[in-house]
C-alpha cells in the first residue's frame, strides 16, 4: 500500500488553542504525523512518497475562491498590522452567528478571521496554508493512486481536514482532505463514493459539502454530539437535503462506547455503503477513539484497530485513507498502522 507523506506538515505547528477561557497547548502537534511515518516504516507497510504537485483549482471544487484566498494571505495580512505578530499565531475571536450577514467580507482582519472559522481551538500560524496546501495535496494524490489501480493508498496528511467546510476553518482542520479526494473521484468518473468518518468527532465539514448530494454518500460514527464536540452537528436525524436525502448517515454514540457497540455501528455503516453501491470509498481515518486519547471519549484498543481494517478492507472496495485525528501521540503511530495494516498485501 502507498503512503504519500505531507513532507511540509510540521511548518504548521500551533502553539495553544482556547480552552475554558485559558489558552493551552495543542493537541494537534506534529509528531503525530511522525510517529505514524515512523511506525510505517518500522513495518515496511509500502512505498512513502512525497505528493504529486495539483492546480489550485481543484481545491475549489470544494472550497470557495475567497475562503481559498483569505488562507493564502492570513499570514501576511496578520504580519501586516504589526510586525511584532510574526511571532504570535492567530486566533479568532469574533464570529457572525445566525442573524449577522455572511455575504460581505469585512475589511478588518479579526473579522474575517471569524468569518471564516468557528471555534477558538484552531492556531493558524506562518506556515499553516503551506501544510495545510500540501496535506490536501497528500489526499488527492491518493486519490489518483486508487484511480490508477491501487486497492488502497493512504494520505498521512497534518492538518487534518474533516470539520472544515467549504469556506470555514475550525476543529484544527483548514482544507477538507477527505472531501477533496471524493471530489476527485467523483470528477474521474466514478458515480458513487461513499465517504466513511470514523474519527471520534462528527465530521461536521464534510457532512456539509456533500449534504444536498444523492452521489456521495456520507456515514459518521462519533461522539454524540449533545456532549462532544463540535456539538452542533451529527446527531441521528440529519439524513440529507433535497437530492441528498437519505445519502447522510449519523450514528452517534455515547462517551464511553467500547469496541463491540462500536464495530457494529461500523457493520451498519458498511452495509449502507454497500446498499448506495459505492464504486469508491474515501475513510476519514481519525485515530482520537483510542481509549488513551486526551480529548475523547470512546475505549478502543490498539488490536482493536487491527479488526477495524480489516472489517474495511472486507468491503472490497477500492479505498482512500485520510488521516484526520488522534492524539494520543505515543500510541498514534501503532494504532493507525494497526489499521492499514489489514490493506498491506492489496
Ligand atoms: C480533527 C479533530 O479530531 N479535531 C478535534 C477538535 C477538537 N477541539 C476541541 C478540543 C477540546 C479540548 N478539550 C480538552 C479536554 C481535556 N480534558
Ligand atoms: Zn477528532
Amino acid at each position: 500500500m502507498i503512503t504519500f507523506y505531507n513532507h511540509l506538515h510540521a511548518q504548521h505547528q500551533g502553539k495553544v488553542e482556547m480552552f475554558r477561557g485559558a489558552l493551552v497547548p495543542c493537541y494537534e502537534v506534529p509528531a503525530r504525523a511522525d510517529h505514524v511515518l515512523a511506525e510505517l516504516q518500522r513495518r515496511k507497510l509500502g512505498t512513502v512518497q512525497h505528493p504529486n504537485a495539483f492546480d489550485d483549482a481543484v481545491l475549489e471544487r470544494i472550497h470557495s475562491r475567497r475562503y481559498l484566498q483569505f488562507l493564502a494571505t492570513a499570514w501576511d495580512q496578520w504580519v501586516a498590522l504589526d510586525p511584532a505578530n510574526a511571532g504570535t499565531d492567530i486566533l479568532p475571536s469574533v464570529w457572525p452567528t445566525r442573524t449577522f450577514r455572511t455575504d460581505i467580507e469585512p475589511d478588518n482582519f479579526s473579522a474575517k478571521m471569524g468569518l471564516y472559522s468557528f471555534d477558538a481551538g484552531t492556531p493558524f500560524t506562518a506556515g499553516t496554508w503551506v501544510a495545510a496546501r500540501a496535506g490536501a495535496h497528500c489526499a488527492l494524490s491518493a486519490a489518483q493512486a486508487m484511480l490508477a489501480g491501487d486497492r488502497a493508498a493512504f494520505a498521512l496528511s497534518r492538518p487534518p481536514g474533516h470539520h472544515a467546510g467549504a469556506d470555514f476553518f475550525g476543529g484544527y482542520c483548514f482544507l477538507n482532505n477527505a472531501a477533496l479526494a471524493a471530489q476527485y473521484l467523483r470528477d474521474a468518473g466514478m458515480e458513487r463514493v461513499a465517504v466513511l468518518d470514523i474519527d471520534y468527532h462528527h465530521g461536521n465539514g464534510t457532512q456539509a459539502c456533500f449534504y444536498d448530494r444523492p452521489d456521495v454518500f456520507f456515514a459518521s460514527i462519533h461522539g454524540d454530539p449533545r456532549t462532544e464536540y463540535p456539538f452542533f452537528l451529527g446527531h441521528a436525524d440529519e439524513t440529507g437535503v433535497g437530492a441528498g436525502k437519505g445519502f447522510n448517515l449519523n450514528l452517534p454514540l455515547p462517551r464511553g462506547t467500547g469496541y463491540p457497540a462500536w464495530a457494529a455501528a461500523l457493520d451498519t455503516a458498511l452495509a449502507r455503503i454497500q446498499q448506495f453501491g459505492a464504486q469508491a470509498l474515501v475513510v476519514s481515518m481519525g485515530m482520537d477513539t483510542f481509549v488513551g486519547d486526551p480529548i475523547s471519549g470512546f475505549t478502543l484498543h490498539s488490536d482493536d484497530y487491527l479488526r477495524v481494517g480489516a472489517r474495511l478492507r472486507a468491503c472490497g472496495l477500492p479505498t482512500v485513507l485520510v488521516f484526520e485525528g488522534g492524539y494520543a501521540v505515543q500510541e498514534v503511530g501503532v494504532n493507525a498502522v494497526n489499521v492499514l495494516q489489514a490493506f498491506a498485501d492489496v
